[in-house]
């Protein structure tokens, strides 16, 4: 049975990643090899190592391990890392360690890439091979460099993490074919089901039905390009998109135990498992269990609610499953009521045919109504955004146009509001692309960088701090500008700035676009201590677009947003009010 500890490969790995980091380091040889060999004697010994610690049982009675090694060992079991560990790899920098994946780079190779060409990561390596400095080196050789650019090649696309609607897609597409071949329930668990702003891979857990007949359907699916692993426990596929899914089964009276394992994050469960063990509890993938009298009597599993209740604890969300106190929150009852798609009243960022949007005014109007929304803002750019599609943004007069227009329009729309906005480049000197006397009659003013995205960061913190200035300002649209996986964010005295858009009552959009998804959790969470004000915005540009809201709403949640922190959760008169700031 696979429980929710360590396995000994686990613990292995800790250990010859310290072997690695010492090598790099350029450590005497005698220490390295001793990690090296603990590494190896624990990855293959036969019984459990954490269940000979839980046990008390002397590791040094293995081969080859030490005093200093088995002390290192039962941290890890005990605490799932160890000091020692943590230490090194703040000295050396973590993508040397993505290096000696490639073929023919050893720690020694890394050691000299580091010390003699400055190469910390492998993006610093292909730059090195890109202009000549890797041959240089002696002994770097054209057939090695070759070899090497093709492991980069490959690490590219195994690296790559999918956006969130490719793994909405394929969950969507396997939910009813797994029902339909006798599954009861199907969950999508993992970073999915947390929220993550990128999916390494999605995890589903299909309930019920046979458990092999589940897989076989599975790994048959018509989308399925390979299959990696085909058993009742666990399959695992890749999808014609390239995005690989693991299918676990689980019991119906297990589900709340199997959905909390596999949410994960992994760092999430390693704490409330010590604190399980803590209470004499054992947490796995199939329950909650009384470790020390009988192993076999189970305390909870068949809910989620169930197993952190009976550790004591309130329900943690999973957008707050990583190991950041919520834990410590949750045992105080401390933990928010996060802010819910449902709570969305409104929209308050999207574009039509008048600028670069796709579709019509009245569609997308229409589309926010399906959406269960009461009202919409309608913020077209200014004019030096460009459409391929369509016409360039807006100028005064066409802005002025476009105020009547939504007026005239909302007579139309009995109980849904349409307000007119904008959505105004923020210029290179930080001065807003539209009038003050055209900004003062619209409802709406969202203000974004869409131009000279790679200014230094004092320049860009003085662009921002003018921009705000401006009485008119009054969201700052996808604050840092970064689009996931293709354009890095702007850089800027962050704290500084949002330190300044709270003081201002600037609200902050969170953009839903789930190439955006901007700002950021880290960012959002400083603001909010800051007391900043936000917006959960889906900057739709068609009628499909607004489901980016709930994207958006998951990203609120994952920076503990409430109701009350989001500006789009009130009325319309109540939102329009808050936004004359
Ligand atoms: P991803 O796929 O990189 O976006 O991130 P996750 O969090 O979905 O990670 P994944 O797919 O490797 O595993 C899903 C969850 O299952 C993870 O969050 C925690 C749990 N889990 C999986 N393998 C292990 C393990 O070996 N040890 C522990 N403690 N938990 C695990
Ligand atoms: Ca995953
Ligand atoms: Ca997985
Ligand atoms: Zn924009």
């Amino acid at each position: 049975m696979a429980a929710a500890r360590l396995t000994n490969r686990e613990v292995a790995g800790i250990l010859d990643e310290i072997a690695d980091l010492l090598e790099i380091k350029g450590e005497n040889s005698f220490r390295v090899r001793s990690y090296r060999t603990g590494a190896e004697t624990v990855g293959h010994h036969a019984q459990s190592v954490v269940e000979m610690v839980e046990r008390g049982e002397p590791l040094q009675s293995l081969d080859g391990i030490g005093s200093g090694i088995a002390a290192k060992i039962r941290e890890i079991v005990e605490t799932g890392d160890c000091t020692y560990h943590r230490e090194l790899l703040v000295e050396v920098p973590q993508g040397l360690l993505e290096l000696l994946r490639l073929p023919g780079l050893g720690p020694r190779g890394v050691a000299t890439l580091w010390r003699k060409l400055g190469i910390r990561s492998a993006e610093d390596l292909e730059a090195a091979i890109a202009d000549g400095r890797f041959r240089s080196l002696p002994g770097m050789k054209e057939k090695k460099e070759a070899r090497l650019l093709k492991g980069l090649q490959q690490r590219r696309q195994l690296k790559s993490r999918f956006l969130l609607p490719v793994a909405e897609e394929a969950a969507e597409k396997l939910r009813p074919h797994l029902l339909a071949a006798g599954a009861s329930e199907v969950h999508a668990a993992g970073s999915f089901r947390r929220s993550r702003e990128t999916i390494g891979d999605l995890d589903l857990i299909a309930v019920g039905g046979d458990a092999q007949t589940l897989a076989d359907a599975f790994v048959g699916h018509p989308d399925v390009r390979e299959v990696l692993g085909h058993g009742a426990e666990k399959s695992s596929v890749v999808l014609a998109s390239g995005l690989q899914v693991d299918l676990r089964h689980s019991e119906p009276d297990s589900i709340g135990a199997a959905l909390q394992y596999f949410t994960g994050s992994k760092a999430h469960n390693v704490a409330l498992r010590e604190r399980a063990l803590k209470r004499g509890l054992k947490l796995n993938e199939y329950g909650l269990f009384k470790a020390e009298t009988d192993p076999e009597e189970r305390v909870a599993g068949r809910s989620e609610e169930e197993i952190y209740a009976a550790l004591g604890l309130g329900y943690v969300p999973p957008e707050l499953r990583e190991d950041r106190g919520e834990l410590e929150a949750a045992e105080a009852r401390t933990l928010p009521v996060l802010v819910a798609r449902q709570d969305l009243r409104g929209d308050l960022h999207s574009h039509t045919t008048e600028s670069d949007g796709r579709d019509s005014l009245e569609a997308m109007v229409a589309a926010a109504r399906d959406a269960g929304l009461d009202y919409l803002a309608v913020t077209e750019h200014s004019r030096r955004v460009p459409s391929p599609v369509n016409r360039t943004g807006m100028d005064e007069a066409r802005c002025l146009a476009h105020i009547r227009r939504v007026r005239a329009f909302e007579q139309s729309t009995p109980g849904f509001r349409v307000l007119a906005g904008i959505e105004v480049d923020i210029l290179e000197d930080g001065r807003l692309d539209m009038d003050a006397e055209v900004l003062a009659q619209l409802d709406v003013v969202v203000a974004s960088i869409h131009s000279h995205m790679d200014m230094q960061r004092q320049a860009m913190t003085d662009r921002l701090l003018r921009a705000f200035e401006n009485p008119r300002f009054q969201i700052w649209g996808h604050p840092l500008a970064r689009i996931l996986s293709r354009r890095p964010e702007i850089s800027l005295d962050a704290e500084r700035v949002l330190r300044e858009a709270a003081r201002r009552g600037i609200a902050l959009e969170i953009n839903g676009s789930p190439d955006r998804l901007d700002l950021p959790e880290p960012l959002l969470r400083s603001a909010r201590e800051m007391g900043a004000r936000f917006t959960v915005s889906s900057d739709s540009h068609s009628v499909r677009e607004f489901v980016h809201l709930r994207y958006g709403v998951g990203q609120a949640r994952r920076g503990g947003l409430v109701p009350d922190d989001v500006l789009n959760t009130r009325p319309a008169e109540a939102l329009l009010a808050a936004l004359r700031h």
